[in-house]
């Protein structure tokens, strides 16, 4: 499948946990994930699994345990699937996976964060488009860059010509105050 270059012909879905088996949520979110995804498309759908990261939590309580963390692409073509109906689904799939709202960046079971929606802007209490930290945070930009490299990011200053996933990890990881995000080998359960 061709990997995609532009992000206007894609929709990103980051992944994170961080309570009980962070390997074992992921693994059992991707099948489930593939088959609610199917349900709402009209069309197949491209699917682009970053590998698993490990990496330090960013922000919120101290003493939380490590994330993994991964993202999704999905197409080019764009998929037709509808940013507000994607991101309840996303949250059902949290819920199912015991996720509790409890407080801002807490540790959680299941987190899955919209990036973007092909060239969507959105603005709403619920739901930004792009995701406003998406630039700043290098356990997106890592999971990213291993997949798609040359593709370019919304959400960055339209009056410099856009970095590619590539140049914006370089540029971060000298700025990091955590460690590096670590990448894991695949394993049954996570072929990426
Ligand atoms: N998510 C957060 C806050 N901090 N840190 C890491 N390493 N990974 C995450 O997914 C993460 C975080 C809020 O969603
Ligand atoms: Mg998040
Ligand atoms: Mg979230």
């Amino acid at each position: 499948m061709r990997l995609p270059s532009q992000a206007a012909d894609t929709i990103a879905i980051a992944l994170g946990a961080n309570l009980a088996d962070p390997f074992a949520t992921l693994a059992a979110l991707r099948p489930l994930l593939v088959e609610m995804l199917e349900a709402q498309a009209p069309k197949p759908i491209g699917y682009h699994w970053s590998p698993l990261f490990r990496t330090e939590p960013v922000g919120g309580p101290a003493g939380q345990p490590p994330y993994l963390n991964a993202v999704l692409l999905l197409g080019p073509p764009l998929p037709p699937l509808d940013p507000l109906e994607l991101l309840q689904l996303l949250q059902a799939l949290e819920t199912r996976f015991g996720r509790q709202r409890l407080e801002r960046w807490g540790p959680r079971h299941l987190d899955l964060d919209l990036l973007w929606c092909g060239s969507t802007q959105v603005e709403g209490p619920e739901l930004q488009l792009p995701h406003p930290r998406l630039l700043e945070r290098s356990f997106v930009l890592a999971p990213l860059a291993a997949i798609a490299p040359e593709l370019v990011p919304p959400g960055q200053d339209p009056k410099a010509p856009g970095l590619d996933c590539a140049a914006l990890l370089e540029k971060l990881l000298p700025q990091l105050a955590e460690a590096p995000p670590e990448r894991l080998p695949a394993a049954p359960g996570w072929p990426a």
